[in-house]
């Protein structure tokens, strides 16, 4: 899908240029580093980043090797993600880009907006002609569906979901965690199609044995190994009967878009995103928790304990991350407007709390020491974030920051401090943006 091809490369342009550049340029251009860095791109490597950036490049014979990278850092242009607009990407191979908050705006992320998250290499083919789902493992009796099939024998519902990958967030920790470095924006609310996961494991028949789910898909190892799978985490049954649970076949009325999952996906809402399978082929009901790729380890947990940033954790304090923490974004304004003095400025975002419901929503002007109650609408449906809103003035010109915090119903708020965890997970602290207002 990304316009890249010919790039034997198993990681990625963004992380290979972070750990080392001259490697780097030595493995795009053939070519060895030091003096002959001076080079120009001529042959394959012409070839290879023409592809990359999707255009052939009239001036190249005056492109230096080391301007590689500047073509794609951090920006939304350059690299092409086709049906994507607004993202940035934050690496390459695997493919993983967030959405900058303002472009979150809307009620109902468009599938341009909704962030991409890939552990491995997407499958070739998003064809739903032909495309099964399995379901085995401790079940009466053993299954296979076409997307036909699934439409046919089961109810059809629409749900809209909020997604949010564990990590979000982790750019944040300090000392920072290995791992994408997402801030706000691997994050999104589509209104999905589908039919109940609960009532394909029903049909299968659940035998008392059956304890865990197991999610296999069609994307491959960044290795190019057949024999290795990227990603397969599960929930537990109670959380897999959830009727919000969906395996789902539309994106906000059309065809998922193919980073997003196409043509069948799981989308398990509230929970970490990991669990929401995509290209989904199979569905494995075990008689033990799942200990697929990323199940296992210190994937997708955290202590089981309060640790001091940086502490060391034994592995076997980790456990598996169940519901995501309440959370809200302020998609408007953007961070860094500036603002009449004389005018009230309407704030608003989304806001959502895993398995949980969010109560209250506060802003505050003033670094925390006031806070003004938010208007806060019901979702429009359990596991839809909800929308928020403020109107806010000003008592003088200056430099303020607008500061968003959710509650639960369980009383639980975002905290200002993240909560430092060795894998950069949850982190639920408050959203903030700056905002200069002017005499
Ligand atoms: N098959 C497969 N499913 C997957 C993944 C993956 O790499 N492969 N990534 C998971 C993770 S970590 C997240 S956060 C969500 C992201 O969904 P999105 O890319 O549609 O936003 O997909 C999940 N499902
Ligand atoms: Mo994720």
């Amino acid at each position: 899908m990304v316009r890249r091809r010919g790039l034997p490369l198993e990681r990625g342009l963004f992380e290979l240029y972070g750990d080392d550049p001259e490697r780097a340029d030595a493995l795009i251009f053939g070519r060895r580093t030091g003096a002959s860095r001076r080079g120009f791109l001529r042959g394959t490597g012409l070839a290879t980043m023409s592809a990359l950036v999707g255009a052939s490049i009239p001036f190249a014979d005056q492109m230096p090797a080391g301007l590689i990278p500047a073509a794609f850092a951090g920006s939304d242009e350059g690299f092409v993600i086709p049906g994507k607009e607004g993202l940035r990407v934050l690496n390459d191979r695997p493919l993983n880009a967030e959405t900058p908050p303002h472009l979150l705006d809307d009620p109902i992320t468009p599938a341009k907006r909704h962030f991409i998250r890939n552990n491995g290499l997407p499958p070739e083919s998003f064809d739903p002609e032909g495309w099964t789902l399995t379901i085995h493992g401790e079940v009466e009796r053993e299954l296979k569906f076409t997307i036909d099939d699934l439409k046919k024998n089961f109810e059809v519902v629409t749900y809209a979901l909020q997604l949010e990958c564990g990590g979000n967030g982790r750019a944040f920790f300090d000392p920072p965690a290995k791992g994408n470095q997402w801030t706000y924006g691997a994050v999104g609310c589509a209104r999905w199609t589908g039919v109940r996961l609960k009532d394909v494991l029903e049909a299968a028949g659940l035998k008392p044995t059956a304890v865990y789910t197991g999610h296999y898909g069609a994307d491959r190892h960044l290795s190019g190994d057949p024999n290795k799978i990227p990603i397969s985490r599960g929930v537990p049954i109670e959380k897999a009967l959830n009727p919000y649970n969906l395996i789902a076949f539309e994106m906000n009325g059309e065809p998922i878009h193919p980073m997003n999952g196409a043509p069948l996906r799981l989308v398990i809402p509230g929970w970490p995103g990991s669990c929401s399978h995509k290209w989904l082929n199979r569905i494995w009901v075990r008689d033990r928790v799942h200990d697929g790729p990323k199940m296992t380890g210190t994937s997708y947990r955290v202590p089981r304990y309060p640790v001091a940033p940086g502490e060391k954790v034994p592995k076997e304090d980790f456990v598996i991350i169940h519901s995501m923490p309440v959370k809200s974004i302020i998609t408007s304004p953007k961070t860094g407007i500036e603002h009449p003095l004389n005018k009230p400025l309407e704030v608003r975002g989304h806001a959502w709390a895993g398995d949980n419901f969010v109560t209250r929503m506060d802003i505050s002007i003033d670094f925390g020491r006031t806070w003004i109650q938010a208007e806060l609408d019901p979702p429009e449906n359990p596991y839809a974030w909800q929308h928020w809103r403020a109107t806010i003035r000003f008592p003088i010109h200056g430099y303020y920051e607008i500061w968003a915090r959710a509650t639960d119903d369980e009383g639980r708020m975002q905290p200002f401090a993240i909560a430092w965890n060795p894998k950069g997970y949850l982190n639920n602290s408050m959203h903030r943006i700056a905002v200069r207002v002017v005499a």
